[in-house]
């Protein structure tokens, strides 16, 4: 085993994966499956009740229930005292709040109180207008569409299905049209002092409950590099590639909300490496000590690999056991060069001499890892390992594709960005562009909660 200066692990590690890549990205590309993350949809129902803030209110006959002032709501076809046009189409607002963001799948039933059966049909409608007063004819409401209809009226709740028009938080106003039953069918109002019978709006929603929460991250969002998140390697180099690793600025920033490693053009005196043709930044988190077992590790990043002007160029995220040995997870290669910079690469390694190993190249159905900011992730469990590129799976190991997965996957890795420059791929040459900017908006780990 060749010793790299200040580590040896690491090269060991990418200089055999190399190699390996390189026969199987001959083979056909595995077909693109197009399952969505798991485990980030299971859903749980809320119900929320609201009481109305206006209705309009029938308060001069005390019968039928009417048992005070401003407790009852009528609605007739005809024969409706104070009402010469002989209807009368009760009106109820209410307001919506509290509704969480995530909130789908919005069901909403307005529910009011009968003390009597009746045949009465009656007809929900969005309505439009005051619905704060007595009701009367000339100031009745605009009615809207037609949301429900109840063909007779049950004693107890009777509920009217308005999911179409409850879209979210918000004011809502119905009215409700009787068509028919020639007399008054009263219902308790908002003020009714038996509390328990009041117009109410029933609104049931789920939220996607999502069991991987967020445990590590570094959103790259300041000025500098968390050197208690990460290690930059410095005045290194392996012995697989061609540059000099350094942590100056010149090779590894962080600005505008991103982290860059940048790789450089020049001669640069690598220690007791020689001198070198070029620069650029490896990070590591082994000496800091941040280190995971199981979890969902995504990298959202730019690659600097285009089809024309990336020969040589090598950016990673991948992750080693903390206690080095055997195990290695990349969640993601991004090699340059016209024949592989559409396919991100997916792979474990069992070890490195021999060479054991499985991995994949996904073809992105559409652009490139270049053409923008793209997300790369694997999910690590027990009993799989699965990857994703902008959240489509397209890969997954298991304890029965991976005869040696229960022997390396089970201890803590740490994180590992780097950016390697030249080697079993092919160096740059003069279509190569420089310096090539691996940039990368964020990285984060999640964990399950269940
Ligand atoms: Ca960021």
């Amino acid at each position: 085993m060749r010793t790299t200066r200040g580590w040896s692990a690491g090269g060991l590690a990418a200089a055999t994966m190399v190699t390996v890549l390189l026969s199987s990205a001959t083979g056909p590309a595995r077909a693109d499956q197009t399952n969505t993350r798991q485990g980030s949809a299971a859903a749980q129902a809320t119900t929320a009740t609201f009481g109305a803030t206006a209705d309009t209110t029938y308060t001069p006959i005390s019968a039928d229930g009417d048992n005070g002032v401003k407790t009852t709501l009528a609605s007739c076809p005809q024969s409706c005292e104070g009402n010469s046009n002989g209807e009368r189409q009760p009106a109820l607002a209410f307001t919506v709040q509290g509704l969480p963001a995530n909130a789908t799948n919005i069901r909403a039933s307005l529910e009011l109180y009968s003390w009597q059966a009746f045949s009465a049909g009656t007809t929900v409608h969005r309505a439009t207008g005051s619905a704060d007063g007595p009701g009367t004819w000339a100031n009745r409401p605009t009615l809207g569409a037609a949301l429900a209809t109840r063909a007779s009226v049950a004693v107890g709740y009777n509920s009217w299905d308005v999911s179409t028009a409850v879209t979210g938080n918000g004011g809502y106003t119905f009215a409700l049209r009787q068509s028919t039953y020639n007399n008054r069918v009263y219902w308790p109002s908002r003020e009714h002092q038996t509390t328990s019978i009041r117009p109410r709006l029933v609104v049931t929603y789920d939220t996607a409950t999502d069991p991987w929460q967020l445990v590590w991250s570094d959103e790259f969002n300041g000025t500098a590099l968390d050197t208690t998140k990460w290690d930059a390697r410095n005045n290194a180099y392996t012995d697989y590639d061609l540059p000099c690793i350094t942590n100056r600025p010149e090779n590894v920033f962080v600005s505008g909300g991103n982290l860059t490693l940048r790789v450089r053009k020049e001669q640069y005196a690598c220690g007791g490496g020689g001198t070198k043709q070029y620069t650029t930044a490896y990070l590591a988190t082994d000496k800091t000590n941040q280190t995971f077992t199981y979890g969902r590790f995504e990298m959202r990043a730019k690659s600097p690999t285009g089809p024309t002007n990336s020969k040589g160029l090598w950016p990673a995220f991948w992750m080693r056991p903390q206690t080095g040995g055997n195990g290695e997870i990349d969640v993601v290669e991004l090699q340059g060069g016209a024949q592989y910079y559409r396919t991100p690469v997916q792979a474990i390694f069992y070890s490195y001499q021999p060479q054991v190993k499985q991995d994949h190249r996904y073809a992105m159905p559409t652009g490139h890892p270049a053409d923008g900011f793209h997300t790369y992730t694997t999910e690590w469990e027990p009993n799989a390992i699965r990857w994703y590129v902008d959240g489509v799976q397209v890969w997954e190991r298991t304890p029965a594709t991976t005869p040696w997965f229960n022997e390396v996957f089970h201890k803590p890795y740490h994180l590992r960005l780097n950016f390697q420059v030249g080697g079993w791929l092919g160096d740059p040459d003069a279509t190569t562009v420089l310096p090539a900017d691996f940039q990368v908006d964020y990285i984060r780990v999640y964990q399950r909660t269940s």
